[in-house]
């Protein structure tokens, strides 16, 4: 069994302990809040766990075979580098850093301390989405040529996320990373891209609108684009919604969790709404079933050995375009 350590028990932390109660072979054996009354009442959750409200002591005190990082970006430059120091593998939330230096110094840590580290990059973890990939992989729709991702809600994320509201940079940091990670996902690496943000909600600072052109290395194209003011009915949040078109055919992932794959004279539908994990509750579904498999799949990892898909090299090339998506956005150029 090996034996996990959670470092921020803060809102998202819940879907963490709860999706680690469900991975065989592993155990949250130690939580650690530097807010103490969130670390006790994750500890009353996770099973007897022991407590911590230092990260230092825990690791210090505690023989983990891996922690979980669950805060938000400042803090997981000294806390991935205080787990390489114990030699204990991590993983680490996104957005996984708030500069490219301190996303470089992460993974140079573990890889001079030869402990793997995965970013907890779950989109790509979301069976609906796993299903395009699978679509797109198989040949069906040929060679695709261009994308459409796009996340278009008015849902309250600041409720439970109050910090968002501040963020000088927020939507591209927060959620436009997880869609420029499914772009590399579904059409391999990007090689420039435009974006135009705007702030369209004057109670917060950063920018919730985004549209990002990306060139891909084979020749597609895709475009990415998100908001955090779209005001339809019904309320998509939080589901993303795809399109690719291929040489043969498209595939498309339309609001409902409603597949569908076509061309010239054929076309067939399949419903690839995730179930409801035993915690978990709509419209959160598909994120809480994501959580679950990267788990398993970071367990999977450790226990053979190799590298997870959403490795902490990996994720420097998500970054990057997070950071040249505000670079273009301030230069009104290419990047
Ligand atoms: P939060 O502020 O609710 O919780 C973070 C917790 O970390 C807080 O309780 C804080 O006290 C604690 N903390 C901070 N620094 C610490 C330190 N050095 N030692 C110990 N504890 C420390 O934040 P949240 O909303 O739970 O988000 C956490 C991260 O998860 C963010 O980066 C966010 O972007 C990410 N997130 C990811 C998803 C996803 O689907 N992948 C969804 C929501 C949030
Ligand atoms: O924090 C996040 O990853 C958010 C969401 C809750 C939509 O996943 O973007």
């Amino acid at each position: 069994m090996l034996k996990g350590g959670i470092i921020g028990c803060g809102f998202f932390a819940a879907n963490h302990l709860a999706a680690w109660q469900l991975i065989d072979g592993a155990a949250i054996v130690a939580v650690c809040d530097q807010d103490p009354a969130r670390a006790r009442a994750a500890g009353a959750a996770g099973d007897g766990a022991r407590v911590f409200d230092d990260a230092a002591t825990m690791l210090a005190s505690e023989a983990l075979d891996f922690v979980d990082i669950i805060t938000t970006a400042p803090s997981h430059r000294p806390l991935v580098e205080l787990a390489a120091r114990h030699r204990v593998p991590v993983i680490c939330q996104k957005p996984f850093a708030p500069t490219l230096d301190d996303a470089r110094a992460m993974v140079d840590a573990c890889a001079q301390a030869g402990v793997p580290l995965m970013v907890h990059e779950n989109f790509r973890w979301q069976s609906p989405l796993m299903a395009v990939k699978n679509i797109v992989s198989s040949g069906e729709i040929g060679e695709p040529a261009y994308a459409r991702i796009s996340f278009r809600h008015a849902y309250d994320i600041y409720t439970n996320q109050p910090y968002l509201k501040t963020e000088p940079q927020l939507a591209i940091m927060d959620l436009g990373i997880h869609l420029l990670d499914l772009a590399r996902y579904f059409l391999g690496e990007a090689t420039r891209l435009h974006c135009r943000t705007q702030r369209v909600n004057p109670a917060v600072a950063g920018e919730d609108c985004v549209t990002i052109l990306l060139d891909h290395a084979g020749g597609a194209v895709s475009l990415v684009d998100f908001s955090f003011f779209t005001k339809l009915e019904p309320d998509p949040f939080p589901q993303t919604l795809v399109r690719i078109e291929g040489t043969k055919g498209t595939v498309e992932l339309l609001a409902g969790y409603h597949l569908r794959v076509s061309g010239p004279g054929w076309s067939r539908e399949e419903d690839v709404e995730p179930a409801v994990p035993a915690f978990g509750a709509k419209p959160w579904h598909n994120i809480q079933e994501s959580v679950v498999n990267i788990q398993r799949h970071w367990i999977e990892c450790l226990q053979n050995d190799r590298e997870p898909a959403t490795s902490g090299a990996d994720n420097l090339k998500t970054i990057d375009l997070v950071f040249r998506a505000y670079e273009s956005a301030a230069t009104g150029r290419a990047s």
